[in-house]
Parts: structure tokens; C-alpha cells; sequence
């Protein structure tokens, strides 16, 4: 694919060979927790993803550096974990886990589009979320949730600035260790880009106005307002130039200021639905999808959950280009843990 070609829809996959996924395996296989030794865990995975194929390497470069490139990619054939715990009922993490071939996967794969981050808010501050349906969490708008459909967003932090779209990552990877039961939840991913080409421009004009808040995310508000919602200032919902939008919708629920902006708001998500703007895909374990959390929206359907140990588990990072202009929310004493 050369730099200006990008599928209008239809995802993009890109395969290891046989033989480099052998390879990265018998490396992650001797991989220490990354929990120990973050920094540390980045260099190793680092050196081993940089022997991937140039083709796919650049693609994956590119996906990380470039405005033209796509908003979700699919990487496939990817190392999976010799001997898998149950997966967690209680949401993570898993204690004892005997390798961590997950793990470095995933780190490998987001330290080629930039830095780890953790917000306390979300899983308790660690690099690497699982992201497991819980019972408790089943029928929330929440990475916990199972028995309802999760909207259309992308994955924002409260800040005491009012803006929840600035401080928030750039980029996440879902690493899939285990699939649901049933094999059937989807996740779906509507880029800015295609969604433009859907709505009237009137629709269009209205979600590039200040006219919508943001609620916090679950995390936040289970943590600090007792469940209680903690709106954002008015955003415009699409921003920056056609050729290249950014989109920003709370999972957590969006408060439309006029009627209007409401009705704009319920055309957005079903263009995000239509055959033009969604990507789909159902996660299997060796795959990991790349996700701009910037150019596009994602989503996830409904799926089977017993939470008896063979439930859907994904373990996902939240990654920016920099660390620089969040530094103003790191903890004291870490380098990658944020408020
Ligand atoms: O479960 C999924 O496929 C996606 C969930 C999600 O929205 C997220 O992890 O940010
Ligand atoms: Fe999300």
C-alpha cells in the first residue's frame, strides 16, 4: 500500500509468516513480567519487533507517525500464550501467569507507535489492562460489559481542565488471548474520514460545534463522584480538517446542549454503523487490533459471558506519541502512571 491509497472500508489484515511468528515466540517465551521492569520490558520487545518483516514493520510505522494512514489496522498470526490461565472472573489481572508471551506482544506492537501510559482511573493505574466481562460490570458502557452494546466512542480521561479529548492516548492495541464463548462479539471501528462522507452536511455543521459534553469515563466516576455524572466543558464532537478529523464521544454518555445537537448525535451513530464508515471484526487469539484513538470511533456488540474461566480475554495498552504534554498529571516517583 502506498501512502495515499486506504481502503474506504474493509479491514486491513496484515499476516506474519509462519516462521517469524516462531521466531518472536521462542524470544517473548523467556520474556520477565513486564510488571518488574517496564522500560525494560519495552527494550526487549522492542528489539524483537524490530525483526519483523520491513513490509509489515513499515506498515505498522506507519500507522503510528502518519495523518493519511488508516484508523484501525489488524495484525494476525501473531504468537499466542502456550498455556493460558483461566481467564480471570474478577476482571483482572491474573495472578501466576507463567509466561508472558501476551504481554510482549502487545507492548512490542504499541512501542512501535509510541509510549505506554496508565491513568489511575483506568485499571488501577497499570500499563497492561485485561479487559474481561465481569458479572458485575455486565450491563455497563464499560471495557467490562457483555450483555450491552458499547457505543461508538473513544477512549477519553477526565481532566480538571474541562477537556477530556487532549490528555487522552493517541493510539490503543487490543492483543486477544482468549475469544467468547460463542465467538461472537464484534468489535467495530467507524473512521472520521468515511463518517464525513455519510452525514448530510448540516448533521456535519452541528458536531463541529461546542454543543456536547463529555461524560467522565466509568473509572472516573466509580473512583471520585460516587457514579454521579462530571461533564466536560461544551466540545465540538469533529474538529480539524476535512481530509483528516478528529472525533471524540464519551462511552460514558454524551450530553447534547439543544435538540439539534441531539439529533446529530443519533445520525453520528448510525453513520458509524453503516457499511461505509464500520470495520468489523470478531478477535481471535494471535490477532491484535491497532485502534487511532484520535481518527476514528470504536465499538463492540454483544456477547456471551459465564465468567467460569473461558470468558472473552483481551489485554489492551493506551499509548501516546509523547509523554511530554501529559507530564503535568504524572504521579511523583513514575514515569507512566497519570491522574
Ligand atoms: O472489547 C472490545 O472489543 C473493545 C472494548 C473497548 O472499547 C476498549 O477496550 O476500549
Ligand atoms: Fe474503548
Amino acid at each position: 500500500m502506498t501512502e495515499h491509497q486506504r481502503p474506504r472500508n474493509g479491514l486491513i489484515e496484515l499476516a506474519l509468516p509462519d516462521d517469524v511468528r516462531d521466531d518472536v515466540l521462542e524470544r517473548l517465551l523467556s520474556l520477565p513480567d513486564p510488571a518488574s521492569d517496564l522500560d525494560d520490558a519495552m527494550t526487549r520487545t522492542h528489539q524483537i519487533f524490530a525483526r519483523l518483516p520491513l513490509p509489515l514493520l513499515r506498515a505498522v510505522l506507519d500507522f503510528g507517525r502518519h495523518v493519511d494512514t488508516p484508523g484501525v489496522m489488524l495484525l494476525s498470526n501473531l504468537p499466542s500464550e502456550p498455556d493460558l490461565p483461566p481467564t480471570p472472573t474478577d476482571g483482572g489481572p491474573c495472578a501466576g501467569k507463567p509466561t508472558f508471551v501476551a504481554e510482549g506482544v502487545l507492548l512490542g506492537l504499541s512501542g512501535l507507535l509510541g509510549e505506554p501510559v496508565a491513568f489511575i482511573t483506568e485499571k488501577d493505574g497499570r500499563v497492561v489492562h485485561d479487559v474481561i466481562p465481569t458479572a458485575t460490570g455486565a450491563t455497563t458502557q464499560t471495557s467490562q460489559g457483555s450483555k450491552v452494546f458499547l457505543n461508538f466512542h473513544n477512549d477519553i480521561v477526565h481532566d480538571s481542565s474541562g477537556r477530556y479529548d487532549i490528555s487522552n492516548p493517541d493510539f490503543l492495541v487490543l492483543n486477544c488471548l482468549r475469544a467468547d464463548i460463542a465467538a461472537e462479539a464484534e468489535t467495530w471501528y467507524a473512521d472520521a474520514r468515511d463518517v464525513l462522507r455519510v452525514l448530510d452536511p448540516r448533521a456535519v455543521e452541528i458536531l463541529r460545534s461546542p454543543l456536547f459534553q463529555l461524560n467522565a469515563p466509568g473509572g472516573y466516576v466509580r473512583m471520585f463522584a460516587d457514579g454521579k455524572e462530571v461533564y466536560s466543558d461544551p466540545i465540538a464532537i469533529l474538529s480539524g480538517p476535512d481530509h483528516a478529523p478528529e472525533i471524540a464521544v464519551a462511552a460514558n454518555g454524551v450530553r447534547c446542549v439543544t435538540t439539534e445537537a441531539a439529533e446529530a448525535f443519533d445520525q453520528l451513530q448510525a453513520a458509524c454503523r453503516a457499511p461505509e464508515a464500520a470495520s468489523v471484526v470478531r478477535l481471535a487469539p494471535g490477532q491484535a487490533l491497532l485502534i487511532n484513538n484520535r481518527k476514528g470511533l470504536h465499538a463492540r456488540t454483544q456477547f456471551l459471558a459465564r465468567y467460569d474461566g473461558q470468558d472473552r480475554w483481551l489485554q489492551r495498552t493506551y499509548i501516546r506519541r509523547s509523554l511530554w504534554n501529559i507530564r503535568d498529571r504524572a504521579e511523583a516517583g513514575s514515569r507512566r502512571v497519570h491522574a
